[in-house]
């Protein structure tokens, strides 16, 4: 096989956020731009010969010339075999499972999420360990260090793919293998729940809708949720993937999702409705008028997990990310089981899983997950619920109420505020850490300061150190307010503050959040003079 050694120059922003390098479209189409990326992962990495690299994405656009360039990489740096799912496509979820089920020595995933894609939005790139889960920060910043030093790049003279079939291409010795980006997965999900049960209560006559956004679990659903559990094709929305996603915003939210918002609220709602995001590892829950946050649903799966055959057997521990409720900590309290606070980013849940101390994690972005993955998985979030309703018989809204009357209500909302100035958000963040020493003690209104902190995280199975990971402001009534930066955004910042407050009182269990949160918002206001600062005094998004 002929390589070619590409000369290049560095670019100095391929620094990983939240989960991997996201840009704008126009950022990765420009000369060199992908190809040192991609560069700077294999030089971080020992490949053993003849390794296997899984190889997939969300289908946005920008993906399927990606996956060209990334093959003929792959196959100049060592790699013996490139496993890619068919068109190019692949679940984050699914793509986990391949690495973990063919123990590949890894796999890169292409997707930017949840935000929106075509030729002037967004693209993302990130690499998974061969334990299916995204790189630990250690790696993301090597990456970044080689990427800010890169000088050349391998590439291999190869024809392009065809990806459109499944089967194994053998070019010089080096094999892609094609697959069918669904029925492992399936198999997968069929072994984990019980099928039969749900199967029952469609046929008794319930009813759920599944929101696709146009984004890649379209045929991951019409294979679950159609053909191996019998929902009806019409109660499957938006499942034909499309690469700018219909020109929506693929982020299963009560702003985004409105297809679904207006079926779950509107005259003949189903019983149960979700959706999921860009690479189908978001979920939101939804039942007949009724929102569940991420943060109760976790509780909820947790609670009731021996419901499901594949946690008959309990749970060895939960985690949650430090901006998530503490309705799961509740729930593990009463388990006897261990809670682990991590920062935001599914990356930190990995070690805790490998180690087998937990089984559940989650966090408040719509994320939920399980140990068989090391990915947040929407489809595995929505078969929890549909597992729990066959088995229960419930309404969605019955177990969630009754889940809040044992174990108290943690009312919980976060604000977005996107597309700030940096220097604004900056300065917000700035202004709080100002107030650091003269804040505990302070009374605003009915509440009191007892701590505020700049959260920071010790990994307890290999020790390493995430710092600076948002700011808190804790309250002697156990309510807080957490303000921390996003690093997933691709144009200016966005701010998200995220508000809890515990109540054990019936009477406010039955308020809407945006209610019985209204002092604490304001309380976060006058602390971080948000709206004097950025002038904005209304939030992009509500959750
Ligand atoms: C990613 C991460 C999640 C994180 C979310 C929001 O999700 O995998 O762990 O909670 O971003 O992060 P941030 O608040 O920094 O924007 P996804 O679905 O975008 O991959």
């Amino acid at each position: 096989m002929s390589i070619q050694t590409v000369a290049t120059q560095a670019f100095s922003d391929q620094k990983p956020g939240t989960s991997g390098l996201r840009k704008k479209v126009r950022v990765f189409q420009q000369p060199h731009y992908l190809q040192n990326f991609v560069q700077s992962i294999f030089d971080t990495l020992e490949i053993p010969a003849n390794a296997t690299l899984t190889l997939g994405g969300d289908g946005r656009y920008f993906n399927k010339e990606a996956i060209q360039v990334i093959i003929k990489m792959a196959a100049a740096n060592g790699f013996g075999k490139v496993l890619v799912g068919q068109h190019g496509i692949l679940s984050t979820p699914a793509a986990s499972h391949l690495i973990r089920k063919y123990q590949t020595f890894g796999g890169i995933i292409l997707s930017a999420s949840h935000n929106p894609g075509g030729p002037d939005d967004d693209f993302g790139i990130k690499y998974n360990t061969s334990n299916g889960g995204p790189a630990p920060e250690k790696i993301t910043d090597a990456i970044f260090a080689n990427s800010k030093q890169i000088s050349q790049y391998k590439l291999a003279d190869l024809p392009e793919v065809d990806l459109s079939s499944i089967g194994v291409t053998t070019l010089d010795g080096f094999v892609v293998e094609v697959i069918d980006a669904v029925s492992d997965y399936a198999e997968l999900m069929e072994s984990m729940f019980d099928f039969a049960a749900i199967k029952r209560w469609l046929a008794a006559g319930h009813r759920l809708t599944f929101d696709a956004m146009h984004a890649v679990t379209g045929p991951y659903a019409k294979e679950i949720l159609g053909n191996r559990l019998g929902a009806s094709a019409d109660s499957l929305m938006n499942c034909e993937v499309s690469e700018n996603f219909g020109g929506g915003h693929p982020d299963p939210n009560l702003t985004y999702a409105e297809d679904l918002v207006k079926v779950a609220y509107g005259a003949q709602a189903p019983d149960f409705a979700a959706a999921s995001d860009g690479d189908g590892d978001r979920n939101m829950i939804l039942g007949n008028h009724f929102f569940v946050t991420p943060s109760d649903s976790l509780a909820l799966i947790a609670a009731n997990a021996k419901l499901i055959p594949a946690y008959a057997q309990g749970l060895s521990g939960v985690a949650r990310s430090m901006p998530t409720s503490g309705a799961v900590d509740r729930v593990a309290a009463k388990l006897g089981i261990a809670c682990y606070e991590t920062p935001t980013g599914w990356k930190f849940f990995g070690n805790l899983m490998d180690a087998g101390r937990v089984t559940l994690c989650g966090e408040e972005s719509f994320g939920t997950g399980s140990d068989h993955v090391r990915e947040k998985d929407g489809l595995w979030a929505v078969l929890c619920w549909l597992n729990l309703l066959a088995a229960t018989g419930e309404s969605v809204e019955s177990l969630v109420r009754k889940h809040w009357q044992t174990y108290g209500r943690n009312v919980y909302s976060r604000h977005d505020y996107e597309g700030v100035p940096t220097e604004q958000a900056n300065a917000v963040m700035a202004h709080i850490k100002a107030q650091f020493a003269s804040l505990p003690g302070q009374v605003f209104g009915s509440y009191t300061v007892n701590t505020v902190d700049d959260f920071s995280y010790t990994d307890p199975v290999d020790g390493s150190v995430s710092t600076g990971q948002g700011l808190r402001i804790l309250f002697a009534c156990g309510s807080r307010v957490v303000i921390r930066l996003s690093g997933t955004g691709t144009e200016g910042a966005t701010i998200r503050v995220y508000l809890e407050a515990f109540t054990q009182d019936p009477a406010q269990q039955q308020l809407d959040a945006q209610e019985a949160l209204a002092e604490l918002i304001t309380v976060s206001h006058q602390i971080s003079q948000l709206p004097q600062l950025t002038g904005r005094q209304q939030p992009t998004v509500i959750t």
